[in-house]
């Protein structure tokens, strides 16, 4: 078939690490991408040997490969929306956040990967030092969970959420430069809450819960849908609300999914 004269889609850059199991990282973000039917881009920092219930191994790749990436599809292609992912190491975040600053892409969303399931830091307090002297003042929007916002405002993430203490939490990160927040995914009697700021308003995004196994790249997911609706030229709230629809659809269709022995990945597809 020949299909002739189709519009230029967006261009979109996604930094992030290898799922091997295709659920997370920057296989969560090509595929929603795709779904969105935006041009996706991948610079890796990270390989992840992982499935649906173990991460086995990772291993870095070195900051000037990581920068190479970045000049090839940045020089070339150039994006109007980039966003971060896995990054895991302080010199990477360093190269990254230099890159960021030269080519000052339109939208930059930073979704920092710093807590496992159980909530507890994936990696030492200097890559979270990296994130709020070197990431966090060049981000559009940032999309921690819960526990991530706690560790990058320097407050202990077994603290439960509140009213006052989102806010406070919110403050914190509009403080360390982050123009706009999203905090993602606290509970709240049957309900999931996204608390999201741009710094002179905060809103409470709800959804409904959906009860599932498989929501393994649901942070991704999210992140990359706004980044995609950045690109398309929403506003940030819209973005953030497109988001949340789409990744709800993805996170329902795929809820009853077994596709590894563990937590799966959600239906970009639906
Ligand atoms: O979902 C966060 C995430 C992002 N990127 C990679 C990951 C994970 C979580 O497992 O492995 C590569």
């Amino acid at each position: 078939m020949i299909n002739e004269g189709q519009t230029e889609p967006p261009k979109l850059l996604t930094i992030g690490g290898s799922d091997s199991g295709g659920a997370a990282g920057i296989q969560a973000d090509l595929k929603t991408w795709t779904a969105l039917a935006v041009y996706g881009m991948s610079v890796i920092t990270a390989v992840t040997a992982q499935n649906s219930v173990e991460v086995a191994a990772v291993q870095y790749l070195p900051p000037d490969l990581v920068t190479a990436q970045i000049d090839a599809v940045l020089s070339d292609y150039g994006a109007q929306a980039v966003k971060t992912g896995f990054i895991g190491q302080a010199d990477l975040v360093e190269a990254i956040s230099n890159r960021l600053r030269q080519y000052q892409p339109t939208h930059v969303v930073i979704d920092p990967v710093l807590v496992n399931h159980q909530h507890l830091p994936m990696f030492p307090p200097n890559v979270i030092e990296a994130y709020r002297s070197r990431l966090l003042p060049v981000a559009d929007l940032i999309t921690p969970n819960w526990p991530e916002a706690l560790l990058l405002s320097y407050l202990p993430t077994a603290t439960l959420p509140d009213e006052d203490n989102i806010s406070e939490v919110t403050d914190r990160l509009h403080a360390l430069g982050a123009r706009h927040v999203l905090i993602t995914g606290t509970r709240r009697n049957g309900f999931v809450c996204d608390a999201y700021s741009d710094g002179a308003q905060q809103h409470q995004l709800l959804a409904l819960w959906i009860e599932t196994a498989n929501s393994h790249g649901n942070g991704d997911t999210l992140s990359a849908a706004i980044c995609a609706y950045l690109a398309q030229g929403h506003p940030m709230l819209d973005a953030v609300r497109k988001a949340q629809k789409f990744t709800a659809a993805a996170l329902q269709a795929a809820r009853l999914w077994h596709l590894g022995k563990g937590h799966g990945p959600l239906s970009h597809f639906s």
